[in-house]
């Protein structure tokens, strides 16, 4: 093994770059920033690179990505020099492609070895780090990049009388580098993540007796190591380049088309067949896809989940092993899934013994071994404890790091971390994270990930330098909106739920934050590569060539709502406006087909009713519950131009699941071939009759209630005015979504959010043209909003969307509807457009509107 020999004295105490950690990424770092030509220094606490692969040297260790993705994949001259032997390679063959990556680029000669960083300083005035190490050394450098690892900071077992035992005792993430040979020894492991599922198969094969202690059973599934596969190899053999762009393009970092199917609407065979063809893969990104809906919905989760008890309960003998091992306190892959060769199996071995401490909790470790609540004493002769890592924060808050005006990263991150983009965190000027919180990090292909930053922050220090800066710092708005950003996008999926390392729950006393980005490695390059574009969005900098700062968020909208755009980009669809009417109808029914179809009700009903000029097609949803229910009759959107009775299928079905209302949609006459004010009246006349009919349509007596969506909302809003001035009927309550209640197209909100959000203030004018005559759109039966007045009319829930052209005339309504005395409920909801609230099980960040919506239709009836 080449070490670094030189002295001390030898190497430079000034350079431009500090790596702190000689992992995978360190490695790169210092390739990548000698290749631009920066002064480098990488200090390593151990004794030779590999990072979490120097240390994590248990029995059975290897990685859990296929070696073909768990690749540098920068530099195909790289790639061509080293062949992986297996599917998942050990721990040794992986630290020997670190050792020759060390080699390739000749990077010894530049890390300090055994040489940890205790503390780091930003000093103002110099505008330089000063660092301080385990060897006494101060070393003063412009940039500090910590390159630290997600998992290398091992977590207290804090368990009693741990130090007490006089026996043998090991970490998997210390393990001695010579091995530990278990045979003829009575072992306890205590611990049943990764680290334990790999190691206890290999350890029981050695010990004579060995016990496993297990607080939370965890999801694991057969690697199905060996030889690297050839239908692996083919896309790297046939194009590497366009393989690795797959990559870095994916939601994981291994290519992977997205699936659409969704578990929960998926019949029995279609959902056996899908679990199994990923079960076979013996890969973690295929059995976390199975289904498009198994990380955002509990029911479709759980058909995973039962799915792999299944497995266990074939593989292990023993029924009540097979139920202590099988996980039913967390959803499938909010802790991250194990992959084995022969766990299970293990435990039908006679010399494997499963404690099951949630049973029968550890009361204490004692000289001999462990002592059990019940009073059961076991003898051991070493206990191995695989009890997992302080994970993203443990590596970086323990250097002693004090940023700007003296804050420290650790006071700074007491309530969780703040960055921006991972990459950087405001009062740390010239600090920059590798994979750290906030980035996709342990969520993704680790080594994708590693480059994407290791390019992005050299790309960054090139720039700075081009650009006569030497010092840059996020702004506080960039990184309060990333936090946002990133908590948004956990907080539509099920990983906050769990009691995971990823919201840092297995460390007492840390707070409960969900650490890496969800939104996946695609969403996430590209929103740092639109940061750079955009001039660093979101950045301070400043240096010789003076300053700038171009503050700024990179992303305002919901992140589904973001994907859904994207994704309707990407498929290049014309325009409803730039179409014949008829082809913007068949545009929308083509929309309509390819989304979920929404959730089940008791009963839908399709009829007709008679409109104010000829019948008219309804369609009733009615709840599961015994009725009589509540009725409301709901208005479709569309501008009055497109649309039926049955285009908000999945929102009615939403409401009516949700609220246990039932929801009459009505059809109206639309235009051009039915001009104004032929809709407003089929409304009318829809209401009077339902509101006859309530009755023998099973509904109950009385009043019911409007609402509507967009010109569906408009039409509500119309309808409680007439009804109040024509003689009727009795209206209990308007629900109004993102509705049309003026023709004034020049509000802020028009401006703002003219083109973009599917809704755009062109599409707007093309309904308005094709709905009503300019002289006509000041009528009242158009704009609401002009009535002379707004008083006594029924209590209103309205609901505007951040960015909707429609935004601000909704809110204006809103706003007079109060002065003239009417309860009104206001939702704005944050990063929605016009569109994407009634995007049912699609756009899950609009549950809970969805759901303020459904209590305000039963608040309605009381
Ligand atoms: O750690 P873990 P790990 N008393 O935190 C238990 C990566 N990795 O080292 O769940 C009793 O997952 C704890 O119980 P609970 C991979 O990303 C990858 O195994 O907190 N038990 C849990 O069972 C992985 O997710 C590979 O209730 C205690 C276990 O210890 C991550 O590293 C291999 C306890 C810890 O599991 C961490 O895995 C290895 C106590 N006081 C690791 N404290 C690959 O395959 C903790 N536990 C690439």
């Amino acid at each position: 093994m080449q070490r670094n020999t030189r002295g001390a004295a030898a190497r430079p105490a000034d350079v431009d770059v500090v790596v702190v950690g000689a992992g995978f990424a360190g490695l790169y770092l210092l390739h990548k920033l000698r290749g631009l030509g920066f002064s480098v220094r990488v200090l390593e606490a151990a004794s030779d690179v590999g990072g979490t692969w120097y240390w994590n040297r248990y029995p059975g260790a290897r990685c859990d990505i296929p070696t073909t993705d768990y690749t540098f994949g920068f530099d195909p001259a790289l790639e061509q020099a080293w062949r992986w032997s297996e599917k998942y390679a050990t721990q040794p063959e992986i630290l020997r492609y670190a050792q020759f990556v060390a080699e390739f680029y000749d990077l010894r000669r530049d890390i300090d070895f055994d040489t940890r960083v205790e503390a780091a300083l930003w000093d103002e005035a110099d505008g330089r780090w000063h660092l301080r190490t385990s060897t006494d050394e101060h070393i003063r450098c412009r940039f500090t990049i910590m390159a630290t690892g997600c998992l290398s900071q091992p977590k207290a077992p804090e368990i009693t009388g741990a130090d007490r035992f006089q026996g043998a005792t090991y970490l998997t993430s210390r393990w001695p580098q010579g091995g530990v040979d278990f045979t003829g020894k009575r072992v306890a492991v205590i611990g049943t993540g990764s680290s334990g599922i790999q190691s206890i198969p290999i350890i029981a094969r050695q010990a004579s007796q060995l016990t496993v202690f297990q607080r939370t059973p965890n999801f694991s599934i057969p690697a199905g190591n060996g030889p690297v596969r050839e239908e692996r190899l083919a896309p790297l053999r046939a194009d590497r380049a366009a393989y690795r762009q797959a990559a870095r393009l994916s939601r994981a970092g291994v290519p992977l088309e997205p699936t659409q199917v969704y578990g929960r609407y998926s019949p029995p065979e279609v959902r056996a067949e899908r679990f199994e063809a990923a079960w076979q893969t013996g890969e973690l990104i295929p059995i976390l896809s199975v289904f498009a809906d198994q990380i955002l919905f509990k029911d479709a989760n759980e058909i995973v989940c039962e799915k792999v008890r299944e497995k266990i309960r074939a593989v292990v003998h023993d029924p009540e092993t097979a139920e202590a091992l099988s996980p039913r306190d967390h959803a499938f892959g909010t802790k991250r899934p194990c992959l084995d060769t022969g766990y299970y199996a293990t435990f039908n071995l006679p010399h494997v013994r499963l404690v099951d401490l949630r049973k029968t909790p550890i009361e204490r470790i004692t000289e001999g071994g462990i002592a059990l609540s019940g009073g059961e004493s076991l003898t051991f002769d070493a206990i191995v404890y695989a009890t997992g890592f302080d994970a993203m924060t443990g590596a970086l808050v323990a250097v002693d790091i004090t940023g700007r005006d003296g804050l420290t990263l650790k006071d700074k991150w007491a309530p969780g971390p703040s960055t921006y983009l991972g990459l950087m965190s405001r009062g740390f000027p010239n600090l920059f994270t590798i994979t750290g919180p906030g980035s996709p990090s342990v969520l993704s292909n680790m080594m994708v990930s590693i480059e994407q930053h290791v390019e992005w922050v050299a790309d960054c220090l090139a720039a700075l330098r081009a650009q006569g800066h030497t010092r840059i710092e996020p702004t506080a708005a960039a990184e309060a909106g990333w936090v946002q950003h990133a908590n948004d996008c956990a907080d539509i999926t099920l990983y906050p739920s769990a009691n995971s390392w990823y919201m840092g729950a297995n460390v007492p006393g840390k707070p409960r934050v969900f650490l890496p980005y969800v939104g996946g490695v695609d969403a996430y390059r590209r929103a740092c590569d639109e940061v750079v574009a955009r001039d660093y969005l979101g950045f301070e900098r400043s240096g010789p060539a003076g300053e700038r700062c171009n503050d700024g968020l990179v992303r305002r909208l919901q992140p589904d709502v973001q994907m859904v755009l994207e994704m309707m980009a990407a498929m290049n669809l014309p325009t409803f406006d730039s179409l014949p009417v008829d082809a913007a109808r068949g545009l929308l029914a083509q929309l309509s087909a390819a989304s979920p179809p929404g959730p089940a009700v008791g009963e839908i009903v399709d009829g007709q009713l008679p409109g104010a000029d000829g019948p008219l097609d309804y369609r009733l949803y009615r709840p599961t519950t015994p009725g009589p229910h509540p009725v409301v009759v709901y208005f479709h959107g569309g501008g009055w131009v497109l649309g039926s009775q049955s285009s908000d299928d999945p929102m009615c079905r939403d409401l009516c699941a949700r609220s246990g209302v039932m929801i009459v949609s009505v059809n109206y006459r639309h235009a051009p071939e039915a001009r104004f004010p032929a809709a407003a009246d089929d409304a009318l006349a829809a209401v009077r009759w339902v509101s006859e009919h309530a009755s023998s349509l099973g509904g109950q007596p009385g009043a019911v209630a409007v609402a509507g969506w967009s010109a569906g909302g408009n039409q509500a809003a119309v309808v409680c005015q007439r009804a109040r001035d024509e003689g009727g009927p009795p209206i209990a309550g308007q629900l109004l979504l993102t509705p049309v209640t003026d023709s004034d197209l020049t509000r802020a909100s028009y401006v703002e959010n003219a083109e973009g959000y599917v809704l755009t203030a062109a599409l707007m004018r093309w309904f308005f043209d094709h709905y009503v005559d300019a002289a006509d759109r000041t009528d009242p039966r158009v704009a609401p909003l002009r009535a002379d007045s707004l008083a006594d009319l029924p209590p209103a829930m309205i609901v505007t969307a951040q960015f909707d052209p429609l935004r601000d005339e909704g809110l204006a309504y809103a706003q007079a509807l109060q002065l003239a005395g009417v309860p009104v409920h206001t939702i704005t909801a944050r990063g929605h457009t016009h569109t994407s609230l009634t995007m049912v099980d699609v756009v899950v960040s609009g549950e809970p509107v969805r759901a303020q919506m459904a209590a305000a239709l039963r608040s309605f009836f009381r």
